[in-house]
């Protein structure tokens, strides 16, 4: 990053204040920004410039590239008279412009996707042959995020799921790892898939309310559905409002069957581990932030990548024996409403994710890409979690309907990286042109191609595990009939903090919702977790705690669970400065050097928008800068002539308030007394200079938060 760079500018080059009129081609696109390889919809690689793929030329034409010399007017029978048919212009233009959109995902309909790369260790050669693993090997990738309910519109700050999902473009084929940052899920069936959504998503009669759980529906459905406890308590905690796309953990949640390139096999859990951490929001703050800025975990994820604090994650696998039972330390590894604790299983790191390029198209690439879990290559096969198996079939047949037919995956964004030869033809948007008479096996007439390919070509086979002998049902293992001893796992691991939210959590949620007896009914859930998690939510609701109505067996905490009471890198973290003219423009100079070489952004915020008299300039004013969009506030030496404005006092008591850490010099000072912000609380550092200030702030932000002071508030 160099001092003069802030992430956002909309265009690779400044605009001009007249509108242009020399004939040019298109611009480039800004330097974070690329499109899928250019690949055939067969695979093969078109080793050319990704502009091949982008409008063309300089001027203005049809769809079929005639030349138009003005789009600004429709054909008229005179210049006052109606429109006529024969505007074969106008015609094209409007039916393109009606058909732009398609349907959003049923679910994960909002979401952002970006570029990146995957580089194997090598270290997961033991258990899987899968290329893509081997040391040093390279592999492409996208990786979509989203949430899980809200539609395409809606906040990115809801409290949800966030799906974590990406598209390995390996040598051997597409590998997707379809996954959420919450490591279980709500069902144990895929048949209830459903169910879920239909009652977590909208009330049907009025369609209210959007992108989020707080309401009578999904209430009634998880707490006479108490399968879904488990995955509600996470939920329920600051997981389900992060902080940034950077900051999540990633699960493939089933477990997944490994083989080996003997043929062993071996039962594998994925994860993604953050390097900067996982955290969370405040729920003010998310609220705040779904209305001041909507985008924002978008913005977050593409800003930083385009500052080049690129977002990397370790991929690691807990690893089980492949036993008839599928079970470990008592836990069925087949539901997947259970997670196996890492003291128990530790994760073992098999290759780094680093996300570097922004799409150059949003709907090209974030909104046509699919994913299905499907999409294996050989070393790494499902497993019979009922969950897992129901997705097998879901994630092709929503592509029908959401990209218009069954050649989806000859969008460019979808294009593998490995030959393809599949002998599927025709159906619409046919993208090949694919040769020969014989689209079938056998056959002589196209000398015998495609062929099967024999254990030396690398195939993949679906491990040959024994199915035992069992009669035809619609049931379940007993195995998967104890729904709250990892909720309660989960309550036991958390700090006071995060108990405390999700606590606050619950009541809001319940608080929200009409019908009494659903509040009642799933206090009684509560109390199943946890006789005084029940009893402060209860306490809140105004309604009598129930005891216990099951024997829970007692659980170890699990540490690997909490969020709180580490120190993580701080990279692209936004340092908000509050400034003006009185403001000594060398400290200024200095203090933004200083944010920026620790690898963080810094916003200068002014009375006004424009520049500091030395020609700085600003990136917020007074008016646009809002809490939620910084890490930290700085209050430089100087800004005490506006410590008295309401705006600044807003943004210091609600940046208090979020526990973050706030640092002052000079008279900057003075705001904190005016704003009623008590200098002496944790995480609040004056000091004599800009970079003395920030370096103790840095330190604070380490850690996130500044979580002893909520107890303060
Ligand atoms: Fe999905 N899910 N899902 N899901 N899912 C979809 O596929 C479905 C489940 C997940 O960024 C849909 O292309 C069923 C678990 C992510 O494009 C759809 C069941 C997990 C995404 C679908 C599940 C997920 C989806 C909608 C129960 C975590 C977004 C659009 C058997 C491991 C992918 C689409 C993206 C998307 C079905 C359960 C994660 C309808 C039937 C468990 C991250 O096919």
């Amino acid at each position: 990053m160099t001092d003069e760079f802030v992430p956002g500018a909309p265009a690779p080059e400044a605009p001009s204040l007249e509108e242009p009129t020399t004939p040019r081609g298109p611009l480039p696109p800004k330097p974070d920004q690329t499109g899928p390889e250019v690949r055939t919809a067969s695979g093969a690689l078109a080793n050319e410039d990704q502009a091949v793929n982008a409008q063309q030329g300089e001027y203005l034409t049809t769809s079929v590239g005639a030349r138009l010399r003005d789009t600004d007017h429709s054909l008229k029978a005179g210049e006052r008279g109606p429109t006529l048919l024969q505007d074969h212009h106008l015609r094209e233009k409007i039916t393109h412009f009606d058909h732009e959109r398609i349907p959003e995902r049923v679910v994960h309909a909002r979401g952002y996707g970006v570029h990146g790369v995957f580089t194997g260790y090598g270290t997961a050669e033991g258990v899987s042959c899968a290329a893509f693993l081997g040391k040093g090997v390279e592999t492409p990738v996208f990786t979509r995020f989203s949430t899980v309910i809200g539609s395409r519109g809606s906040m990115d700050t809801a409290r949800d799921t966030r799906g974590f999902a990406t598209k390995f473009y390996t040598t051997e084929g597409n590998f997707d790892l379809v996954g959420n940052n919450i490591p279980v899920f709500f069902i144990q069936d895929g048949i209830k898939f459903p169910d879920v959504i239909h009652a977590a998503k909208w009330h049907p009669d009025r369609e209210i309310p959007q992108a989020q759980t707080a309401h009578d529906t999904f209430w009634d459905f998880v707490s006479l559905h108490t399968e879904a406890q488990h995955h509600t308590i996470w939920a329920m905690s600051d997981r389900a409002i992060p902080r940034s796309y950077r900051m999540m953990e990633g699960f493939g949640i089933h477990t997944f069957r490994l083989t080996n390139e003997a043929g062993e096999t071996s039962l594998a859990k994925f994860h993604w581990k953050p390097k900067l951490g996982v955290h969370g929001q405040t729920w003010e703050e998310a609220q705040l932030t779904g209305g001041f800025d909507p985008d924002y975990h978008r913005r977050d994820l593409a800003d930083a990548i385009e500052a080049g604090a690129y977002p990397e994650w370790e991929l690691g696998v807990q690893v089980f024996p492949d036993t008839p039972e599928q079970m470990f330390e008592g836990i069925d590894l087949l539901d997947p409403t259970k997670i196996v604790p890492e003291e128990l299983a530790p994760v073992q790191p098999i290759g780094k994710l680093v996300l570097n390029r922004n799409p150059s198209n949003y709907f090209a690439e974030t909104e046509q890409v699919a994913f299905h879990v499907g999409n294996l290559v050989r070393g790494i096969d499902v497993t019979d979690d009922p969950l897992v198996q129901a997705r097998l079939f879901s994630y092709v047949d929503t592509q029908l309907t959401r990209l218009g037919g069954p050649n989806f995956n000859q969008i460019p964004i979808n294009r593998p990286h490995a030959p393809v030869n599949d002998m599927f033809r025709d159906g619409f948007h046919q993208n090949g042109v694919q040769r020969g008479v014989a689209p079938y096996r056998p056959n002589s007439l196209d000398g015998g191609c495609p062929f099967h390919a024999g254990a030396d070509a690398n195939a993949f086979v679906e491990a040959p595990v024994q199915i035992a002998s069992a009669p035809k049902t619609r049931a379940q293992s007993a195995s998967f009939d104890d729904h709250y001893s990892q909720a309660r796992m989960f309550w036991k691991s958390m700090s006071p903090v995060e108990q405390e939210h999700i606590v606050n959590a619950y009541a809001f949620e319940l608080g929200k919702c009409y019908e009494q007896v659903i509040k009642e009914r799933q206090l009684q859930c509560l109390a199943n977790i946890d006789a005084e998690l029940c009893a402060q939510v209860a306490a809140k609701l105004g309604l009598p705690a129930p005891a216990a109505s099951e024997s829970v067996p007692d659980v170890e905490p699990s540490a690997a669970l909490s969020m709180v009471g580490q120190s993580w890198p701080i990279d692209g973290r936004q340092v908000g400065i509050l400034v003006c003219a009185d403001c000594p423009a060398e400290e200024i100079a200095e203090l933004r050097t200083a944010v920026f070489e620790a690898g963080l952004v810094p916003l200068l915020i002014g009375p006004t928008g424009g520049m500091l008299p030395d020609g700085t300039p600003l990136q917020r004013s007074f008016d646009t800068a809002r809490s939620i969009e910084y890490d930290t506030v700085l209050l430089a030496s100087g800004i005490g002539a506006h410590a008295d404005d309401p705006r600044v006092s807003l943004l210091l008591t609600e940046t208090f308030r979020q526990a973050k850490a706030i640092g002052a010099w000079g008279d900057g000072s003075s705001a904190l007394s005016a704003a009623g912000v008590d200098a002496s609380a944790p995480g609040v550092v004056t000091g004599e200079n800009g970079p003395q200030v920030f370096t103790e702030v840095a330190g604070l932000l380490a850690k996130h938060r500044v979580w002893e002071r909520e107890a303060v508030i």
